[in-house]
């Protein structure tokens, strides 16, 4: 269950917030690119971005989201059996910047990029919760690292691959890989490392 909703999750973020910034781009185009503090950028549905937690438990200028994890989708009905879970996500401004310097009023996603592949973009996802079995209290966590693919990177049985053969991890929307999963809920039988990308879990090494 907890996977399933992980991934409809991941997805849903890329559609919900978005973005990304390679530093260097940023820093070549900082004059003309607007900020959050500014008040003139706007979330995906419309609203105001303002510095700090949002109502859903984004925090846009630091990149991360703390909160309920149907929060993370505006607490949507699909979401519902999943509302007591907790969620914590981190993403680099490749993933979703925070600022908008192709000044469509929206943060960047992939800036300078005409996709995820190559940007360096990543996002890490902690989900933790709190389930009832046989009468006993059975806590549970799940931690995944989220990469997109380099550009010399190939993907073959959905599985992509670095330049020089090494396994990265398995394919997740097409551009991005899983580099990492880590699942523990003992209830349940699992502790410990779930997978662990050839390449390593380094963030921003491609
Ligand atoms: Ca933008």
């Amino acid at each position: 269950m907890k996977k399933i909703a992980l991934v409809i999750g991941l997805a849903s973020l890329i559609l919900v917030t978005g973005l990304i910034l390679n530093s260097n781009f940023s820093l070549a185009a900082k004059s003309s690119c607007a900020t959050i503090q500014s008040g003139q950028l706007y979330t995906s549905d419309g609203r105001v971005i303002t510095p700090g937690y949002d109502i859903w438990g984004y925090n846009y200028q630091a990149n991360m989201f703390n909160g309920g994890y149907c929060d993370a989708y505006r607490n949507d009905a699909w979401c519902q059996p999943y509302k007591d879970v907790n969620l914590i996500m981190k993403w680099n401004d490749a993933w979703l910047s925070n600022k908008d310097c192709d000044g469509d009023g929206l943060l960047d996603r992939h800036y300078g990029y005409p996709s995820y592949i190559g940007s360096g973009a990543w996002l890490t996802n902690h989900q933790s919760g709190t389930y009832e079995m046989d009468g006993k209290q059975c806590d549970w966590n799940y931690f995944v690292k989220i990469i997109a693919a380099p550009a010399d990177a190939t993907k073959t049985g959905g599985i992509w691959y670095a330049a020089d053969g090494t396994e990265i991890g398995a394919d997740i929307w097409g551009e991005f890989a899983t580099i990492q999963s880590v699942n523990n809920d003992p209830c349940a039988g699992f502790n410990g490392i779930e997978y662990l990308s050839p390449v390593g879990p380094g963030l921003g090494k491609w």
